[in-house]
């Protein structure tokens, strides 16, 4: 086995990140690693500090149908360039052998026999048997780059291709010569990932070891596997990733964003009436709700069984929440708000959560709340939080009409 001498201690909370770096940088200067390839690579790790460095959900089963499209390959070919050599040279070659598929060099970057040799010694160094694209005469056509030069027994022959970590121009060329393309690209909205027949978007020392691991479930299942490929979309899976990232994305901030409550004082009167007026004007409030004259506001400060919350977001009044226990002893939310500007940030979840709270430390077991129709986010909020409707109250006279939603508590 080829080791690079690291400078990384073993207890770096980062240590295998900073190894791979390392194991980049010296083959770069061996020569297998293109000079571009270390800057690949630290895209690729951006992309996965994103996902969370691990493979989502949705990714697995694009990994699934992956592993049906090499099974139901005639001539299943796997393209290595520099960086994939480097880092899962191991997982390459057991997948190939599990598929089987071929192993073809196929590099962007000084591609000269020397360096499609030593890419290859490499290889057969972990245990590699063959390894095709030395000097190859056939040609992708219509591409311009040294990856057109492909062998005649892999890639020209092929009908499906797995290409891991490239740049883009190739999988729209082998696509438009008739060939399916399997990419393994951290970046979902690269032209590989989306012109590929489907793209796992996932680092390849992760998915090419879970890759294997779906070729060997889905062996002996070629009726599942003709179903699974009927229904590939690479178009879907983008759209699913990028939704999985949107929601990581909200997660964290949410979590970072420092959200507190205070009870609400004579000091935020004013904030009140104005994130109230406010609300107002976006039509999510009724023009009949009180909370917008100050006295209003200040006579319900002081109410028995009247709580009313502000939301802070580290400094800054960012929303509040008016709850009430009437006299049924049921729990009431007449009104909970934010400001536009700090939505996002899981204020809504928070504010909830802290009426609910209230309501149980006051011995209430079901919470009512009200919201207007047209206010589909407070909507979604609640029935996230196991709200469901009991009511609809029709108030045309206002041009309002709400939703009751109710939750045992
Ligand atoms: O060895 P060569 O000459 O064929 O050159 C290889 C590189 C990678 C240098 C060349 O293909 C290149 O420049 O690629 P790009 O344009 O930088 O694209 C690489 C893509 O792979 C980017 O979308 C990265 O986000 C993604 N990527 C980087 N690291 C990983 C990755 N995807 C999966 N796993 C990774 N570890």
């Amino acid at each position: 086995m080829i080791d690079v001498m690291s400078d990384v201690p073993v207890s770096h909370p980062r240590a295998l990140s900073l190894k791979l770096r390392e194991k980049i940088e010296h083959y770069r200067q061996v020569g297998i690693v293109a000079a571009a390839g270390p800057i690949a690579h630290g895209r690729g790790e951006a992309f996965d500090y994103l996902l969370g460095e691990e493979t989502p959900l949705p990714v697995k089963e694009d990994i699934y149908t992956a592993a049906a499209l090499l099974l139901e390959a005639k001539h299943p070919v796997i393209s290595v360039n520099g960086n994939t050599a480097v880092l899962a040279p191991n997982a390459l070659i057991s997948l190939a052998r599990e598929i089987p598929a071929k192993l073809e060099v196929n590099v962007f970057y000084g591609r000269t026999q020397e360096r499609e040799r030593k890419i290859a010694e490499y290889l057969f160094a972990h245990g590699a048997e063959e390894l095709l694209g030395i000097n190859p005469k056939a040609k992708v056509p219509n591409l311009c780059s040294s990856r057109q030069r492909v062998d005649r027994k892999g890639i020209a022959l092929a009908d499906l291709v797995l290409v891991s970590l490239e740049d883009g121009d190739r999988t729209n060329a082998l696509r438009a010569w008739g060939k399916k393309v399997i990419s393994i690209d951290l970046n979902p909205l690269s032209r590989t990932a989306i012109d590929a027949t489907l793209n796992i978007c996932d680092n390849v020392i992760r998915a090419l070891p879970l890759l294997e691991e779906a070729v060997k479930d889905l062996r002996n299942e070629q009726t599942l596997r003709q179903e699974i490929i009927a229904n590939i979309n690479n178009n879907y899976s983008t759209a699913r990733i990028l939704k999985f990232l949107n929601q990581r994305l909200k997660q964290l901030a949410s979590e970072k964003s420092d959200l507190s409550l205070v009870e609400g004082t004579e000091e935020h009167i004013e904030f009140l009436v104005n994130l109230t007026k406010s609300v107002v004007e976006e039509g999510f409030f009724s023009t009949r709700k009180e909370m917008l004259k100050p006295e209003e506001v200040s006579s319900r400060l002081s109410l028995e069984n009247t709580f009313i919350y502000i939301l802070k977001c580290q400094r800054d009044l960012c929303g509040f929440l008016h709850g009430e226990i009437r006299e049924d002893g049921k729990f009431y939310l007449p009104r909970f708000a934010i400001d536009k500007q700090f939505r996002g940030l899981g204020g809504g979840n928070f504010l909830l959560k802290k009426a609910e709270e209230i309501a149980k430390s006051r011995g209430c077991s079901k919470m009512i709340i009200e919201i207007l129709t047209n206010c589909h986010a407070a909507q979604a909020l609640c029935l996230r939080h196991g709200y469901t409707p009991e009511a609809f109250i029709k108030a045309n006279a206002n041009k309002c009409n709400f939703l009751v939603l109710v939750k045992n508590i």
